[in-house]
Order: C-alpha cells, then sequence, then structure tokens
C-alpha cells in the first residue's frame, strides 16, 4: 500500500462503537442527513451525508465541491465535533493542527463511492482520518496516478484509517458494501467518519 496509509483494524471496540453512534445520533438530530448532488449536472450521489465541526464538506449543482460553515438545507452551523472524535484524532495524528471538519458518508446497501482524491483543502498539513462503522466495505486505494495499480482493503465497523504523507492525495474509493454483515445499525447500511483539517494552521 502506498506510503502513509495506515490501517487500525478493530480500533473501537462494541461499547465505544455504540458510543461514537450515539454521539452521531445527535449530530444527525440537529444537522439531518441529505443528498448531495454533482457539480454542473445535478445528478444525485448515492451516498447520503451530514457534517459536524466548524467546516463541513458539500457538492450541489450551483456551487460544486467545497467547505461551508452552514448546512445546505437547514441554514445552521454544523454541530461540534464529538469529544470521542477529537480525541480518535490526537490519538492517531499526534502533533497536527485540530480537525475542523468531519464529513459523515451513510451508505445504504447499493452505494459506493468511485476512485477520486480529496483535495478540496486548503492545506494537507495533517492526515485524513477516517472511522468506519455498521456494515463492512471494500474499500479501493491506489497512488498519486488514476492509472497506478490499486488494492482492496476490507472495512469493518470500529476500523480506523489513516491517511497521511503521499498517501493524502492517494485515489480511492468505495466498491461496494456488504450488507447484513454488521448488528450495529438496526436498519443495516454503513457509516464513515473523515476527519479533516481545511485551512492552514496559524
Ligand atoms: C485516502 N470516504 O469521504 S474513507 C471520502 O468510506 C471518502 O466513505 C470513503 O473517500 C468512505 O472522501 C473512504 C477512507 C479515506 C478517506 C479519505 C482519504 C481514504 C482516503 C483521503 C486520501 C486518501
Ligand atoms: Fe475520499
Amino acid at each position: 500500500m502506498i506510503e502513509g496509509a495506515q490501517h487500525f483494524p478493530d480500533y473501537l471496540d462494541a461499547t465505544a462503537q455504540s458510543a461514537l453512534l450515539a454521539d452521531l445520533r445527535r449530530v444527525v438530530a440537529e444537522a439531518p442527513l441529505y443528498t448531495p448532488t454533482m457539480p454542473r449536472t445535478g445528478k444525485p450521489l448515492s451516498v447520503r451525508m451530514t457534517n459536524c465541526g466548524a467546516l463541513g464538506w458539500l457538492t450541489d449543482k450551483s456551487g460544486g465541491y467545497r467547505y461551508q460553515a452552514t448546512h445546505p438545507e437547514t441554514g445552521q452551523p454544523w454541530p461540534a465535533i464529538p469529544a470521542s472524535l477529537l480525541q480518535l484524532w490526537s490519538n492517531v495524528a499526534s502533533g497536527a493542527p485540530a480537525p475542523e471538519a468531519c464529513l459523515i458518508n451513510f451508505y445504504a446497501d447499493r452505494t459506493k463511492m468511485g476512485l477520486h482524491v480529496d483535495r478540496d483543502e486548503e492545506t494537507l498539513d495533517a492526515p485524513v482520518v477516517s472511522v468506519s462503522l455498521g456494515d463492512d466495505a471494500w474499500f479501493r486505494i491506489g497512488g498519486l496516478d488514476r492509472r497506478d495499480k490499486t488494492e482492496r482493503v476490507l472495512l469493518r465497523s470500529g476500523d480506523v484509517f489513516v491517511m497521511g504523507g503521499s498517501a493524502r492525495l492517494a485515489y480511492h474509493g468505495i466498491d461496494r458494501i456488504l450488507p447484513g454483515t454488521s448488528m450495529l445499525l438496526k436498519g443495516g447500511g454503513r457509516i464513515n467518519l473523515t476527519l479533516r483539517r481545511v485551512t492552514r494552521p496559524a
């Protein structure tokens, strides 16, 4: 795997996963999941999203990919990042500037995410830290060129994946989720959180 990518299987035990899920239910009560749309075409993405933190990532037909401080449908500021996630960040990204955004992706059974690079952040001085909850997913990670060889990694509930160094600009995506592989979410599906630094630290 590309330098800077680190997988921590079972980072969160069952108790920690349930506690984090309770935190996320409070976030989603204030900042409901919505269906983002592609720049220009307005085609809906299959993943549903929301955010917590000072900034949230979003995309829509008119404004394209961007970070903004408010929910696109409610107009309200995003809820704060739960303390448990700030603690997790300081444990796995120690020394990095504090995260400003936590993107929450919800995958239903058929949701995929095509191969892409995350480069809407103003700074790459921090890794992206991801936490998976719910059903297993086949994650695909390649290199800095779309044509580089890729490999797949099974991301399971409680896993943490950190992309720093060269991996920060690596192509990656989700091929598919494996329905019925976790009991954490009553209705099934998968949640992925990505914690990110967006602005340059002062
Ligand atoms: C590698 N999310 O939100 S998480 C995304 O499972 C995203 O929802 C996927 O890709 C998901 O942008 C993958 C792991 C991940 C996140 C960000 C990365 C891998 C990454 C940034 C750079 C390289
Ligand atoms: Fe990504």
